[in-house]
Order: structure tokens, then C-alpha cells, then sequence
């Protein structure tokens, strides 16, 4: 593997950053929000202050945090519950709203009353949708306030702020790839014995999914074995039903045909790489693991985040545009019926056969697309545009 670009920008330690994180549903919101809070603290020396509303979920993520308390500290990062009433704090040097939640308006007053005002963005979700890279880094002055907030897309293109990536992430996975005690104490972990080598290891993080059942038969009735990894979660009532299970819970293995399904409990964000690592092809959903099973540099199947009005297949489209572009015809076309099926929520198990035919193919490309968009990583992109924001502000005051 080539290794990283290098950091091209060095922050001072004193710079602050507070980031606002609304939990609409599921674990997206937080785990992103959690994931860059952490990056920011521990890989580029930022104070962060991570304002969560929904502290039960992100405990979820991070199991050492205590739900009750309405301040902590959890892996360098100062974990604050976001509550009606806001306290009178100093705004911090760089502001980041995920995903347009609205900030408490006596922070944007205060933001407004400071010398130096605070680099102000949002963040937004993950497109890969071409209207992207024109609204990437675009102002949006508030209509009252000495102040502007910048739209900051994460993206697969260099027109976008990039994506989320440890700065040792790929060489991490590439240690758990190559050595087998690790991958042995990973399967001990979730108490289990190392797979056979012909067993088909697939994890399963996904929504309810009607096509479940039908992926489970050809699964059962394949010629290898298949072992499949379900996380406790919104998917485990169905893939407890196909068993007959109406109380399917963590720890519990199901057996039919050539199929064996146990389920995980929800493991903290760190080791759930492990998970996508050790296994040969991984069901994601939402927007943060679906990266992941990026780095992972495995085949994948993506179960997007349904949305009423059904843009989601829009968006789902210019993503597989996108990442078959390199794909051979036959492998692409299967890679596209599997997801479409998935999405469809119908005949998942019928397009399986054509994916798994594909899936050496499907493999070397998912290594080539990591190499693609390893460099582009968001939390540098996000330091550089902080700076360049700074250094625009300078060069105005200069001239006036
Ligand atoms: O949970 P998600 O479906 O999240 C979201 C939200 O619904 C959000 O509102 C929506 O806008 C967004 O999707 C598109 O899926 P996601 O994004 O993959 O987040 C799951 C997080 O949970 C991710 O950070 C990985 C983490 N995780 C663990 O930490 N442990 C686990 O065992 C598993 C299975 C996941």
C-alpha cells in the first residue's frame, strides 16, 4: 500500500473547536460526530468540546461514557449534554453544526460579540451527487449577525472536503489482515473459533430489509458456507423470525443448510472496524459505515438511509457511477442488481449468485478505490480551510 500524504497542516495547540451534534435517529449523526471530535483532539492537538443531545447513543459508541453526566471526558475530547438551557460559554475558534442542526442563539450571539470571530461550518452529509463540489466551502452570511457559515460536504472527489480517516486506520487494518493472532482474538472476542478457510464470513448491519429472508435461502442452500455476523439492531426481530426465534438477542447462533447466523452486541466504534476487517464481504447502512467498509477494502453492499420523498436513489446512483467507473461490465452489473435488490427491499437472494461469481473482481477493486481516496482526508481538509478562511479575513482587514 503507498503510504498517506502527509498532514499539510500544523494547528496550534490553543485553537478550540466546538462541535454540535443533534442524534435525529440511529447512530449516524453521533458516529460521525464522534469520530471527528476524536481525530480533531488526539491526531491534531484541538481543545474539542463535542455537544451531544442524546448522550444514551452515543454511550453506545463509546461504552466508558456515563449517560447521566452533563460533563466529561472521554478519549480526550470534552463530552458536554446539550440541553435547552445553554450555558454562557466562550465560543470556540472553529464552530462546527453537523448536519444544519441549529445552534442555541445565545452561542451564535456570543459567537457574534467575539474579536476574532470563529470559523463557522456545517457539516454536511455524505453525497456523492455532482451538485456537491459546486456548494462545497460556499458562505452563507448570517442576515443579522457579523457573521458567515461555510457548507463543508464530505465527498469522494477532490472538489469535496474528503472523508474521515484515522491517520493510522489503513495501516491498523493491514496489521489485523496479516497476522493471525489477532484475527484469532478478534473471533475469540465474540466468542467463536476462526472460521474454516472456505467459510464465506459476511457481516450484517443494516434496517429492516424484507429481502432478508430471501438472501438467507440462498445463503442456506449455497455450495459454501456462509457465517453471517448480525449485529444487535433493527434488522435482528427478521433475522430472528427466519429462525423461528421470536427473542433474538447477542450471543445466540442460528443454524439452517449451509448457513450460520450469530448475533453481536453492539460493539464500541473502535472495534467495529475489527469487524468489517475479518470478514470477506460486509452489509453497511447509513452514511459512517458505509466509509468504513470503504477502508475496509472489501466487497460491500450498501443499504442507504431511506428518505420519504426517495432522493436516497438518487443518491445511491451517483454513488455506484462513481465507484464503478474502473469496474468491468459483468461485475459491475452484478455489484448494481445486489444493491438495487438490497434497496428494493426484493430479490436480494436471486442477484447473490451473480455478486459472489464477481467477488474476487469486486475485491482488487475495492482495494484500487481506497488507494483513490486515501489522500483526501476530511479532518485536513477541514484545518486548511479553517486557515484559509483566516488568512482571507487577514488579506480583507488588510485592504480596507
Ligand atoms: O445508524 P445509521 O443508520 O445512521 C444514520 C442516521 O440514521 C442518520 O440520521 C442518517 O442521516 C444517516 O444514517 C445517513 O448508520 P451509520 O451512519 O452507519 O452509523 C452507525 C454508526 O454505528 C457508525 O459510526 C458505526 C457504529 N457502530 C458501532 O460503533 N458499533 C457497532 O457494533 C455497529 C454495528 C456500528
Amino acid at each position: 500500500m503507498k503510504p498517506l500524504a502527509k498532514p499539510t497542516t500544523t494547528i496550534s495547540a490553543a485553537l478550540s473547536c466546538d462541535i454540535f451534534c443533534n442524534v435525529i435517529d440511529n447512530y449516524g449523526d453521533i458516529g460521525v460526530c464522534w469520530r471527528l471530535a476524536r481525530q480533531l483532539a488526539n491526531e491534531h492537538g484541538l481543545q474539542v468540546r463535542l455537544w451531544v443531545d442524546d448522550l444514551d447513543s452515543f454511550a453506545k459508541l463509546c461504552p466508558e461514557a456515563d449517560a447521566a453526566l452533563e460533563t466529561q471526558h472521554c478519549r480526550g475530547v470534552e463530552v458536554r449534554r446539550w440541553q435547552h438551557d445553554f450555558p454562557a460559554v466562550q465560543p470556540a475558534d472553529l464552530v462546527i453544526e453537523a448536519f444544519a442542526c441549529k445552534l442555541p442563539q445565545s452561542y451564535i450571539e456570543a459567537m457574534a460579540t467575539r474579536e476574532i470571530k470563529p470559523v463557522w461550518v456545517n457539516l454536511e452529509y455524505l453525497s456523492a451527487e455532482d451538485w456537491v463540489r459546486g456548494c462545497h466551502g460556499l458562505p452563507s452570511p448570517h442576515p443579522n449577525l457579523p457573521l458567515v457559515k461555510y457548507f463543508f460536504f464530505p465527498g469522494f472527489t477532490r472538489q469535496t472536503g474528503g472523508l474521515l480517516l484515522e491517520r493510522d486506520l489503513l495501516v491498523r487494518r493491514d496489521a489485523f489482515q496479516n497476522d493471525a493472532a489477532q484475527q484469532q482474538a478478534f473471533w475469540r472476542s465474540i466468542g467463536m473459533q476462526m472460521p474454516a478457510a472456505d467459510t464465506l464470513k459476511v457481516s450484517l448491519f443494516s434496517y429492516e430489509n424484507a429481502a432478508l429472508g430471501g438472501l438467507f435461502d440462498a445463503w442456506s442452500g449455497g455450495v459454501q458456507p456462509v457465517l453471517c455476523l448480525v449485529p444487535e439492531g433493527r434488522i435482528l426481530p427478521q433475522a430472528g423470525q427466519y429462525f423461528g426465534d421470536a427473542a433474538p438477542c447477542a450471543g445466540k447462533t442460528y443454524s439452517r443448510g449451509n448457513l450460520q447466523v450469530r448475533v453481536l452486541p453492539f460493539v464500541e466504534q473502535e472495534r467495529y472496524d475489527e469487524l468489517l476487517w475479518a470478514c470477506d464481504v460486509n452489509y453497511v447502512r447509513g452514511e459512517d459505515s458505509c466509509v468504513r467498509a470503504q477502508w475496509a477494502g472489501k466487497p460491500f453492499i450498501w443499504q442507504i438511509y431511506p428518505q420519504h420523498d426517495s432522493v436516497h436513489w438518487d443518491k445511491l446512483q451517483a454513488f455506484l457511477n462513481l465507484y464503478n467507473v474502473t469496474l468491468g461490465a459483468a461485475a459491475s452489473r452484478a455489484l448494481q442488481e445486489l444493491w438495487k435488490a438490497w434497496n428494493k427491499e426484493s430479490g436480494a437472494g436471486q442477484a447473490w449468485p451473480g455478486f459472489a461469481e464477481v467477488r474476487g473482481e469486486l475485491e482488487s477493486h475495492a482495494q484500487h478505490w481506497v488507494r483513490q481516496l486515501a489522500g483526501n482526508n476530511l479532518a485536513l481538509n477541514l484545518l486548511d480551510f479553517y486557515r484559509e478562511i483566516g488568512r482571507m479575513r487577514a488579506i480583507k482587514i488588510e485592504g480596507q
